[in-house]
């Protein structure tokens, strides 16, 4: 009996002792991101990193790697990297980890999310909680949603307004299957590259054209690698996700988990406030550069729609039948 009132009184004083030890721990976490702090992107991960800080009185430090150094450029490689407990955070695109979890290709299909309100009526809905799932079912933990925004595409050929237009066209994609098919199905000729790469590719004229947010077009001086055609057909957006490998996330408190997350959602909400604020501006400034911009009338916009539905028939089995009706739905009643 005395033996036992002993234990219990030993493990609860190293209970004590541990969770004290815990709450008290200084610890350095990396944090992986594609685009730097010049970008909304990177801004993102410097926004978490600082209300981290703030809110643990420094006892957490998130460490930013822009730039996918991390994975030797490798972008898509980022999601395995955090799964394998190489990277222990990233705010990633769902582009860049559509590879390793097949629901998050669901951004990616072609015109599927008209607007902003479309693009919030899934990730704070259902079916973003299904996204959410998936990523989680694979060893990350997804805590917050930020934007990269609307993809926009551009090239040195000429203004396109048709899917005949692009016939031909070499347009550097990311290194995700459905892209290549997107293109195919448009008569263009797709070519997967990793950001760092393309840059050079489309100066050197390796590459026609190309397709990320304004945002990302405007800070990279796309204009300067001769991307003087600049088509806002809105085909899709790539939400950020603010996510921790499994492996790291176990070994916090339930404390610093909820300041890791909340700070998140504060960071990922200002995010993509911002982004959408500074658009008009973003448009204004690359008009100014002398770029030429073309919008599309609903007619023409139809044209694209119609001429990438068998991107639907392909890839919706493999996101999976139930998150596109969920999405779908949640758009119509957005
Ligand atoms: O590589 C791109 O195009 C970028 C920067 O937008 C992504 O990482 C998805």
């Amino acid at each position: 009996m005395k033996i036992k009132k002993w234990l219990a009184v030993g493990a609860a004083c190293f209970a004590l002792t541990t969770g004290a030890a815990l709450a008290q721990e200084t610890r350095e976490f990396s944090v992986s991101t594609v685009l730097s702090e010049a970008f909304p992107w990177g801004q993102a991960a410097e926004k978490w990193a600082e209300l981290v800080k703030e809110r643990s009185d420094g006892r957490i430090t998130l460490k930013i790697y822009p730039n996918s150094q991390l994975v030797s450029g490798d972008q898509t490689r980022e999601f395995s990297a955090m799964r394998s407990g190489l990277i222990d955070m990233a705010v990633g695109s769902t582009i860049n980890w559509s590879p390793q979890v097949p629901e998050v290709n669901l951004f990616s299909l072609p015109f599927l999310m008209p607007d902003n309100a479309a693009v919030d009526a899934i990730t704070q809905g259902e079916a973003g909680k299904m996204v959410f799932d998936a990523i989680e079912k694979r060893g990350v933990i997804p805590l917050a949603w930020g934007e990269n925004g609307f993809r926009e595409i551009s090239n040195s050929h000429k203004a396109l307004s048709k899917p005949e237009d692009l016939k031909g066209l070499k347009i550097r994609v990311v290194g995700s299957p459905l892209f290549l098919d997107t293109f195919n199905a448009l008569g263009a000729n797709p070519t997967q590259m990793s950001w760092t790469d393309a840059l050079p590719a489309l100066t050197t004229g390796a590459v026609d054209g190309q397709e990320n947010p304004l945002a990302v077009y405007d800070v990279a001086r796309a204009d300067r690698a001769n991307q003087k055609y600049l088509t806002l057909w809105h085909y899709m957006n790539d939400p950020l996700i603010f996510g921790v490998s499994q492996r790291v996330w176990s070994t916090l408190s339930p404390e610093d988990q909820q300041l890791l997350k909340e700070a998140a959602v504060d960071a990922g909400k200002w995010e993509i406030e911002k982004s959408r604020a500074d658009l008009n501006d973003t448009l204004a400034r690359i008009r100014e550069r002398g770029v030429e911009i073309t919008e599309l009338t609903p007619e023409q916009h139809q044209a694209f729609v119609e001429a990438t539905q068998s991107v639907y028939e392909k890839w919706t089995p493999r996101i999976g039948q139930d998150l596109v009706d969920a999405a779908q739905k949640a758009i119509a009643n957005r």
